[in-house]
């Protein structure tokens, strides 16, 4: 399945506070990406962007969701679109976008897919509600509106499927608030923090990953760069030290590529307009092939 591709860019910043991931998908594109991907022998259907009505100035609302208003009925288009990446018989591959863009596409993975697991690569557990988030950033929520957690205008968008927190795996976290850590203490959720990273190395994170998750039969992967290291991957709104480096990204990712039961992934929060000449959306690419098998050794 994954030698034919569906690919979809979702070019949304509503869910920061910093804007410019909208600009994510097309330099992540203008790298030759689709190309490379081509050239591998993989067969690729190119769905274009979806057209988010973006905004330059950030709007506090009451509710604590940051531009609530043009946030919410975008997050519901993004899930109508990702749904019609899915009647294809094929591998979907989403480019983002701010990770807010993870709730409508895993709700659609929710409605395909029965009882799925989720593994989330990011700095950030991305598990505040609109009532513990110190920043009012919907990017930083998904997580529990996937759970049920937040209100229902948010936990609602795209249905009410919901993802079991026994279901979920967390990897590079580094950056947990407060209230979040709260909430994966008293569920249980399993993660594997950096200094896991070190201790067990990458395939060992890997094969337990797999095994954490091995009575589901369909996973997908969401992969945040700010998972990175900041010093490597700069362009980006929320960046972290102390994070993966370019191999052990790259292995990471070739090694949940070969995986049968990963049937979606996304790559998130690319800023290029924080960037250093466009270096991250250049691994950011390398990453993608490595993750499709390309190999590098
Ligand atoms: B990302 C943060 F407070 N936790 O909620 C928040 F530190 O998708 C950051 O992982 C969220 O980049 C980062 O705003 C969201 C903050
Ligand atoms: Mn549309
Ligand atoms: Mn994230
Ligand atoms: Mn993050």
């Amino acid at each position: 399945m994954k030698d034919n591709i569906s690919v979809l860019g979702i070019p949304i910043d509503l869910g920061a506070s910093t804007i410019g991931t909208r600009l994510g998908p097309d330099s992540i594109r203008l790298t030759g990406l689709l190309e490379e991907l081509l050239n591998m022998g993989l067969d690729i259907y190119d769905f274009g962007n979806i057209d988010i009505k973006n905004s330059n100035k950030k709007i506090k609302f009451p509710s604590n969701m940051t531009n609530e208003d043009r946030l919410l009925p975008s997050l519901s288009h993004i899930n109508e679109e990702v749904e019609k990446i899915y009647q294809r018989q094929s591998f979907p591959l989403i480019l983002g976008g701010d990770h807010s863009l993870v709730l409508p596409s895993f709700k659609a993975f929710l409605k395909k897919y029965k009882n799925p697991g989720l593994i989330y690569i990011d700095a950030h557990a991305d598990i505040n509600t609109e009532k513990s988030s110190p920043t009012g950033n919907v990017h930083g929520m998904p997580v529990a509106a996937l759970m049920g957690l937040c209100s229902n205008k948010l936990n609602n968008i795209g249905g009410s499927y919901k993802l079991n927190p026994q279901n979920l795996v967390y990897i590079a976290i580094r950056d947990i608030d407060k209230g979040e850590e709260l909430i994966i203490k008293e569920k249980n959720i399993k993660y594997f923090s950096m200094a896991d990273v070190y201790k067990y190395g990458i395939e060992e994170i890997v094969r337990k990953s797999m095994v954490y998750l091995g009575n589901l039969s369909s996973i997908y992967l969401s992969f945040d760069i700010d998972s990175m290291d900041c010093d490597i991957a700069p362009g980006t709104g929320v960046p972290v030290r102390g994070g993966l480096n370019y191999n052990q990204a790259r292995l990471i990712l070739s090694l949940f590529g070969k995986e049968e039961k990963i049937r979606g992934f996304e790559f998130v929060e690319v800023n290029p307009s924080l960037d250093d000449k466009n270096k991250t959306s250049e691994i950011a690419k390398e990453l993608i092939l490595a993750f499709f098998g390309k190999s590098f050794i």
